[in-house]
């Protein structure tokens, strides 16, 4: 076996293995040779080689949000490191394991001005778990550190920096490891609720006749079955999931801003819950943030082992367990009260099923015409990776098949690296995978497909609406030369020479026919990545979206 010969490097990777890192993604540069000569001669890790570190850090965290376990990056010195950045924060905000190991000069080298030297301690010190500034020799105190930083990554679910400074010579190997590294156990524990909160909390649900879950986003499987069945059999409780949440019931509704966005004040007042429990991770419809914020609950319960985000600005209870436990904990002693809470809604959703199809049997091809044949074409058990932010909306207004699992980089909402999350899911999961993003977050990321390791069943389905078309959504939409040059970013750009120097196959769509084509076509192609283009009308889509839903009541 090769090692590194510098003894620091030889601790960092040793205690990897010991942890189970195993995937590391590793991008070109000298001062982390020692890093990179270790990890690739080791057949214990699977390395990957991604040069562009912004890309690098998403395709990890792709890997990471389907394997569930941390994986590396590592990078060399100078402003390498900073393009971490994007993917750190998606981890953090995400609970996402994620472990960044930097290469390093000797602290005593810095701003003395060396070259491709910056600042590198601490750096991500707002949005990162742990920072362990190593020293340069391998050292007791460096492997409490570089254990500490693995640790906290796996138990806290989220990003963590080690800064390694190694000094020249850095290609220099040996046959034998030279360090006696310490390994420390890490303790998980699965907290329950407390027996006096249970007692006290039960009874204020089993006064209340308005209870509403709202659930983010979710990993597949997170939360048993059986809960969410106890949940939809109780009257008092209305069940509100997002596409992201992966959760599944016939009776919740799916279809938040479709049910909520023409409700007047007095739905909202019937819709007002007692008490409002959350659990996932963030939530994407504005639309019930609003309603939320405005109509406040008087509890809010959120269920997270380690955060709680204020987002109505009431939140009055962070049950610090999972949510399985808490079902667990809780669903025995839940009273199912005489209430009419979730059986009024029932005949709304219902109305606005026959309103959502009668609309959409009407209207041009568009963005919104797009979705509606794509998502039913999602082929059964595949993984549906989305693009911020537009994509991401327009599949809450649509079912998903249940067989489907959806992902979205909802951590930080940034267009910058979806593709290559999309990527690194892919491989990360083994699953069939198609991306759906919008033309600027494609553009922008474009770099993604500057990656060795794409499955040749993977698909991504490019909507070109000719530039950021959600900022015709948002409010304060004006048709400007400002808007088309500093919101919209408009442009006539296409995927298809992308996808030509990436060696993708590539087809385009422009109307319902060529679309309804096209996706057979791209299901059926498996023997090469593919990229579906399709072109809808940028000026019109805003306007079909927003008749959408005055066309509901
Ligand atoms: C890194 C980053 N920069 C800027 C933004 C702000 N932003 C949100 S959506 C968007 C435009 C996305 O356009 P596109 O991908 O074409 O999707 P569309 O809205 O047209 O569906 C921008 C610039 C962001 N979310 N992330």
């Amino acid at each position: 076996m090769i090692y590194p010969k510098i003894p620091l490097a030889q601790s960092i990777i040793e205690i990897c293995h010991a942890k189970g890192v195993h995937d590391i993604i590793i991008s070109p540069g000298s001062r982390n040779a020692p890093l990179t000569i270790g990890f690739t001669n080791n057949p214990k890790f699977k390395c990957y080689s991604v040069a562009d570190e912004r890309c690098a850090a998403f395709f990890a965290l792709g890997i990471a949000q389907q394997t569930k376990k941390p994986v590396a990056v590592v990078c060399t010195s100078g402003s390498a490191l900073l393009n971490y950045y994007p993917a750190l924060a998606e981890a953090f905000y995400s609970q996402i394991p994620f472990i960044v190991i930097s290469a390093d000069r000797p602290f005593d080298k810095i701003d003395i001005g060396d070259g491709q030297t910056i600042r590198q301690e601490n750096v991500f010190v707002n949005h990162s778990l742990y920072n362990a500034n190593l020293t340069e020799d391998a050292s007791e105190a460096n492997d409490v550190f570089i254990n500490e930083a693995i640790n906290v990554a796996i138990a806290r679910k989220g990003p963590v920096h080690i800064n390694v400074p190694f000094e020249e010579p850095l290609y220099e190997t040996t046959n034998k490891l030279s360090v006696d590294y310490n390994v420390t156990g890490l303790d998980i524990t699965h907290p329950i609720v407390d027996v006096d909160d249970l007692i006290a909390f039960t009874t204020l649900w089993n006064h209340s006749k308005k209870v509403l879950v709202l659930v983010g986003e979710c990993a597949p499987n997170a939360v048993e079955q059986r809960w969410l069945d106890q949940l939809a059999a109780i009257p008092s409780v209305v069940v509100m999931t997002e596409t992201t949440s992966n959760l599944h019931h016939p009776s919740f509704i799916t279809k938040i801003d479709t049910l909520i966005t023409p409700f007047s004040q007095v739905d909202f007042v019937k819709l007002q819950p007692r008490i409002l429990i959350t659990f996932g991770g963030m939530i994407v419809s504005k639309r019930v943030k609003a309603f939320l914020r405005k109509n406040k609950p008087r509890h809010h319960w959120h269920i997270d082992e380690w955060r709680a985000y204020d987002t109505f600005g009431i939140l009055t209870n962070h049950f610090k367990v999972s949510p399985n436990q808490f079902f667990k904990q809780f669903l025995p002693f839940v009273k199912s009260l005489d209430s009419d809470y979730k059986a009024s809604f029932t005949s709304i959703v219902q109305q606005r099923i026959v309103k959502h199809h009668d609309y959409l049997s009407k209207i041009p091809f568009s963005d919104l015409k797009a979705f509606e044949i794509i998502l039913p074409s999602l082929p059964k058990n595949s993984q549906l990776q989305i693009s911020n932010s537009s994509p991401i909306r327009y599949a809450q207004l649509f079912e998903i098949d249940k067989s489907v699992e959806v992902f979205c980089n909802r951590g930080t909402s940034g267009i910058d690296g979806c593709t290559s999350t999309a990527i690194g899911a892919a491989v990360g999961s083994r699953k069939p995978t198609i991306l759906i993003t919008g033309d600027v977050g494609f553009l922008y990321d474009s770099n993604a497909l500057w990656n060795n390791y794409i499955p040749k069943n993977f698909k991504i389905i490019v909507i070109n609406n000719g530039g950021g078309g959600i900022f015709r959504i948002l409010p304060g939409h004006k048709e400007t030369e400002t808007f088309n040059t500093f919101f919209e970013t408009s442009h006539c750009l296409t995927a298809e020479y992308l996808a030509k120097m990436y060696q993708f196959e590539y087809a385009f769509a422009s109307d319902e026919i060529s679309l309804k084509n096209s996706l057979s076509n791209l299901y059926d192609h498996n023997d090469k990545p593919m990229l579906l283009e399709i072109f809808t009308p940028t000026r019109e889509n805003d306007k079909l979206l927003t008749n959408y839903f005055n066309a509901l009541v």
